[in-house]
């Protein structure tokens, strides 16, 4: 398998631990998002929305979107489970991936903030004040309600609640959202971080770091 990303990306940084956590060994193909790669035709052939990452399976599909990829992996490869059995607690796991996926993230991608940059003549502190407002209000303040960590986000184990939140704690600090204020997150993160699956998916640890 051939996973398209990017060392900062953080959908495809949710895909990495995912598929440390299952123990799946795939061929790492950078696609440089700052130089626009992902608009160039050969990866549009492969992900028509022109985002990473994707996954090209070894019959040559290609799974796009990285929740519908750790779910494949999830499937492929059951053990460890990242989605838990018990149908409530599965429920909240899902609702804290589902919050970053569609509620926090698409704010503060690539593409969304040029346009604020390009088209919509926005300067630099507005677009640094829009991201940081909406990582945390209504983000990550309220993810901070929902978990009860012990130590991960749901329990014992790492979810794909934490699979969706350490990228994103990540993608807040890069940002330089204040995180004083959310302990249970960053006490999960620093669980998280202690887990090779977890640590080897870092950013800084990718081929492609800058
Ligand atoms: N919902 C998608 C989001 C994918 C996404 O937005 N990827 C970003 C990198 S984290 C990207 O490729 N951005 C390029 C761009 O905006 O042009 C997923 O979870 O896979």
């Amino acid at each position: 398998m051939k996973l398209y990303g990017y060392f900062r990306s953080s959908a495809a940084y949710r895909v990495r631990i995912a598929l440390n956590l299952k123990g799946v060994a795939v061929d790492h193909v950078p696609v440089h998002l700052m130089r626009d790669e992902q608009r160039r035709p050969e990866f549009l052939a492969k992900n028509p929305q022109g985002l990473a990452p994707a996954l090209e399976l070894d019959d040559g599909s290609v799974l796009t979107q990285s929740l519908a990829i750790i779910e494949y992996l999830d499937t492929l490869r059951p053990e460890p489970r990242l989605i838990p059995a018990d149908a409530v607690l599965a429920a909240k796991v899902r609702a804290v991936a589902l919050a970053i996926a569609c509620d926090i993230h698409p704010l503060h991608n690539r593409r969304v903030v040029g346009y604020l940059e390009r088209e919509l003549k926005q300067s630099q502190a507005a677009v640094d004040a829009w991201i940081r407002h909406w990582i945390l209000k209504g983000g990550l303040e309220a993810i901070e309600q929902l978990i009860a960590p012990a130590p991960f986000c749901f329990g014992s184990s790492p979810t794909l609640a934490d699979v969706f939140l350490i990228p994103q704690m990540f993608s807040a600090r890069r940002f330089a959202a204040p995180l004083e204020h959310l302990p249970k997150l960053r006490a999960v993160e620093a669980a998280c971080a202690a887990l090779p699956a977890f640590a080897a998916a870092h950013p800084s640890r990718q081929a492609d770091a800058e």
